[in-house]
This record gives C-alpha cells, sequence and structure tokens, in this order.
C-alpha cells in the first residue's frame, strides 16, 4: 500500500504551480493505478482555457466557488462544492475561479507522469519525464 500526506506532496516536486492554479499531484504513473489523483486549486477571478486533448479528466469540488463554460455549445456551469464534472468527450473549456479561491479533487486517464503544465492549446502532453523520486 502507498501512503501519502498532502502536506508534504505541496513540499515536494508533486507540488506544480501556475499563474492560474496548483496542482498537488498526490499519486501520479508510477503507482500503477492506471489513473493520477491531484488536489488542485484553482485561484480566485481567474481564468484557465483547457483542452485535455490526450487525456480524460474528473474534478470534484470540495471548496470555493467558479464556474466553467464549454466551448463547443457555450454553456456555463456553477462549480461549488459537491459538483462533480466530467470531461468524458475531451471537452474544450474556459475554468474561471470565483470570488475564493477553489480546492478541486482531480482524477486523470491515463494517468499523469510528473510535471505537466499545459501547453498552447491547453493540453496536457503524454510522454512528460516521471518525477526523479516519488
Ligand atoms: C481542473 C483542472 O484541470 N485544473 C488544472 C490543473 C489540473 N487539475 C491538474 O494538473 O491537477
Amino acid at each position: 500500500m502507498i501512503v501519502r500526506h498532502l502536506k508534504d506532496a505541496e513540499n515536494s516536486d508533486r507540488m506544480v504551480k501556475t499563474d492560474t492554479w496548483t496542482s498537488a499531484r498526490l499519486s501520479l504513473a508510477d503507482d500503477g493505478m492506471g489513473f493520477s489523483f491531484h488536489v488542485t486549486t484553482i485561484f480566485a477571478g481567474t481564468e484557465t482555457p483547457i483542452h485535455y486533448k490526450n487525456h480524460l479528466e474528473t474534478v470534484f469540488c470540495m471548496e470555493g466557488d467558479g464556474e466553467i463554460e464549454t466551448l463547443a455549445d457555450g454553456k456555463v456551469y456553477k462549480i461549488e462544492p459537491g459538483v462533480v464534472y466530467i470531461l468524458d468527450k475531451h471537452d474544450k473549456h474556459l475554468l474561471r475561479g470565483g470570488s475564493k479561491d477553489m480546492k478541486l479533487a482531480c482524477v486523470f486517464n491515463p494517468p499523469l507522469n510528473g510535471r505537466e503544465v499545459h501547453d498552447k492549446d491547453g493540453a496536457y502532453a503524454l510522454d512528460e519525464a516521471p518525477l526523479e523520486a516519488s
């Protein structure tokens, strides 16, 4: 069995930071689970364009508020604690932080390898190197 603590992940190279979000990568491909599991913070008042062309993602909101706009149809969905959204169609979207930072639990299939950040299209590459020590 593998046991980790969020606080330890936040103080290691499992913690990935950008201008609009942070992601504590609690479980990655090298755990052999077939998915990766992250705790993400979306900063209040930000907008992030995302298009996971290579991955499926499920996202559960634990704290804070925000919204997601799916670009194919212009629909806007409110995100608040208890909401789950499931990007089953590699949906291109805008993710917006609301009045407070949003804490999200995120699962990726296939699993992320390490320190992926969005490319110019809002996607993650499939060939990122694994972390050196995990
Ligand atoms: C919800 C979302 O996709 N936010 C961007 C970060 C991502 N969840 C990650 O890498 O953990």
